[in-house]
């Protein structure tokens, strides 16, 4: 296996669809401010979730979905990185994967995309019956339980396809839900006509983060991509992975959650519903974190060693300390949820799901 410093270009794997290849070329571009002279070339490629779209996730079920043909490829050193969406990746990668950075999150909130004709309304005024096209079951649970004037239907295809199905005049759907982070990289910004606030609708595990994906024991790349870190999504994000991870959900079931840090103290809302809502099951806790003042400064210039994973992060410029602490308070948080039955509810959730046609 090669690594990324013995060759001039970093090979760097992504999905074809137009998002994924703007967030692709804006972790290079960002790579190249500190490494001017590293080149890089990207390597695309399709999917199991990009071919397969007469399904709905849920029901095809696969955690690894959007990632496995990458990861194949990391693995057997045709790629040096992959760039993902964070929420799109499994709170546990591969043997011999890491990620290993996180960028700073984008906003994290879900939006609501209207079709031209209800162009002026929102979604608590969209006259009953109203069709919101979403695969999420987070989404389409939240929506259940706050909007039960509305229906829901499936709907797939890239951010492109989407919008294309929204505005065909023929088409079922009054509105879509979509990731705000997701649009704004797109350009589309000016299409979102409602925000969602965290206090009503929780976003995914991981929502509008990147993340970077390399081999493990790539030592040569690690501190390339160290300087990309944030800290504070960083922080974040491990501990709503570890909410997730100890809960055993992937996109099997509906779990959201919302995080903040401020004054070093991490706070965490996190929630698991019934299909149709009725169910919630929510707790919110809250921890005043041992951050070094020093976190997200330059790394100490000790030789770079395989580092310890929290939830298959590498710590790069941030204290392990500080994620120890993440990584505990979104256990803490799942514990909690488990103790009020949040399983039931999950396996609930999957049996209906595998039974339905
Ligand atoms: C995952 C979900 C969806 C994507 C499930 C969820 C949305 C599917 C849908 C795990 N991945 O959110 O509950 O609404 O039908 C995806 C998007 C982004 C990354 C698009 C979106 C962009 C935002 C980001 C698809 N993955 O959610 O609108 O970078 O976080």
């Amino acid at each position: 296996m090669t690594s990324a410093d013995t060759r001039d270009v970093i090979r760097v794997g992504s999905r074809k669809s137009e998002l994924a290849l703007i967030q692709t070329r804006h972790v290079i571009q960002c790579l190249k401010e500190y490494h001017p002279k590293k080149e890089f070339e990207i390597v695309t490629m399709s999917t199991k979730g990009d071919k397969i779209l007469d399904k709905s996730l849920p029901k095809i079920g696969e955690k690894s979905l959007f990632t496995e043909e990458l990861e194949l490829a990391l693995e057997h050193g045709r790629v040096d990185f992959v760039v993902h969406s964070l929420k799109d990746l499994p709170t546990s990668l591969p043997e011999g994967m890491a990620l290993g950075a996180i960028l700073k999150r984008e906003d994290p909130r879900d939006a609501v995309v209207m079709s031209k004709k209800y162009k002026d309304k929102t979604l608590s005024t969209l006259p009953e019956g109203c069709v919101i096209g979403t695969s999420s079951l987070r989404r389409s649970a939240q929506l259940a339980r706050n909007m039960p004037h509305l229906k829901v239907e499936n709907i797939r295809g890239n951010l492109n396809t989407r919008l294309k199905k929204l505005d065909d005049k023929e088409g079922p759907y009054a509105a879509i839900i979509l990731a705000a982070a997701g649009l704004k990289r797109m350009n589309w910004e000016d299409r979102i006509s409602e925000l969602l606030e965290p206090e009503d609708t929780l976003y995914a595990v991981g929502q509008g983060a990147l993340g970077v994906e390399c081999r493990e024991s790539d030592l040569k790349l690690l501190p390339l991509l160290e300087p990309l870190y944030d800290v504070e999504t960083t922080i974040r994000c491990v501990c709503e992975r570890s909410f997730l991870k100890t809960l055993g959900g992937g996109c099997s079931a509906p779990v959201a959650v919302s995080s903040t840090l401020i004054d070093k103290e991490l706070t965490i809302t996190g929630a698991v519903w019934s299909l149709d809502g009725q169910e919630e099951i929510k707790d919110t806790l809250k921890s005043k974190l041992y951050i070094p003042d020093d976190d997200g400064k330059p790394p100490r210039k000790c030789p770079y060693r395989e580092p310890k994973l929290y939830c298959s992060v590498t710590p790069g410029k941030v204290s392990g300390i500080s994620l120890m602490g993440a990584e505990q308070l979104g256990k803490d948080l799942a514990k909690c949820l488990i103790k009020k039955n949040a399983l039931r509810v999950m396996v609930e959730a999957r049996n209906e799901i595998l039974n339905s046609k």
